[in-house]
């Protein structure tokens, strides 16, 4: 079957099955932990110019293999106690299951990037039986958001030339500000709670 067929495919459940969670999870707690949703398929130019940067050699069955994120997923939360609550829904998945895990909010990236990424494999129903595709959901607060999408750019900018340091150490310096943000933002939220209740 083609390939990018396969993807959508993966997408479409995993879309549905994170949309019953969060349904399940408002009912129960009256409360949306989420601020927005971005998803996405990666183009092939940009995951076989992934599998050349990481020195594979351009086939299918490494592009299978080796490129996790063919199906992206972004869950973007207010606060940083959302993104553990976000986290903890997703564990509860029936359909979803956890192959990996990385925490870039505990351990940032050399970057300064900040977001917490899951790999999960998602059911793809075929007449031919059940086949288990690869996708990575991000979950990130807004402020990591924010970071992120402006680090993306200036890396784009830059392209094929290393950014200067200049640049690098002011980004991650941002991003050591961001974290403060979020944790002044989580407990501003925290002592509003007080007060409502
Ligand atoms: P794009 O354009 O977003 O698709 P791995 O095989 O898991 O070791 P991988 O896939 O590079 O290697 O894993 P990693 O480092 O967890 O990064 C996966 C994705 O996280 C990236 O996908 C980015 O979306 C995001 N990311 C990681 N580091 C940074 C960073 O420093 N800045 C920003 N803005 N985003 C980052 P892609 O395919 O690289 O990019």
């Amino acid at each position: 079957m083609n390939m990018m067929l396969k993807y959508q495919m993966a997408m479409d459940v995993l879309c549905n099955d994170i949309d019953t969670l969060i349904k399940e999870y408002v009912t129960i707690n009256n409360y949306n932990p989420i601020n927005h949703i971005e998803h996405r398929i990666k183009t092939l130019k940009s995951a076989y110019d992934k599998l050349e940067r990481k020195g594979y050699e351009l086939t299918d069955e490494n592009l299978y293999e080796h490129i996790r994120d063919m199906v992206g997923y972004r869950i973007v939360c207010n606060f940083l106690s959302e993104v553990t609550d976000v986290v903890e829904m997703i564990e509860k998945s029936k359909q979803l299951r956890i192959v990996s895990r990385k925490d870039y909010i505990t351990h940032p990236k050399e970057t300064g990037y900040l977001s917490y990424h899951l790999i999960v494999d998602v059911p793809v129903y075929l007449s031919t039986g059940v086949e288990y595709v690869k996708a990575e959901i991000q979950i990130r607060t807004l402020a990591m958001n924010f970071w992120a999408a402006l680090d993306h750019k200036i890396q784009y900018k830059f392209s094929d030339n290393e950014i200067p340091q200049e640049v690098s150490e002011e980004l991650y310096d941002i991003s050591m500000n961001v974290r403060e943000l979020d944790n002044r933002m989580l407990h501003l939220n925290e002592v509003m709670n007080k007060y409502k209740d």
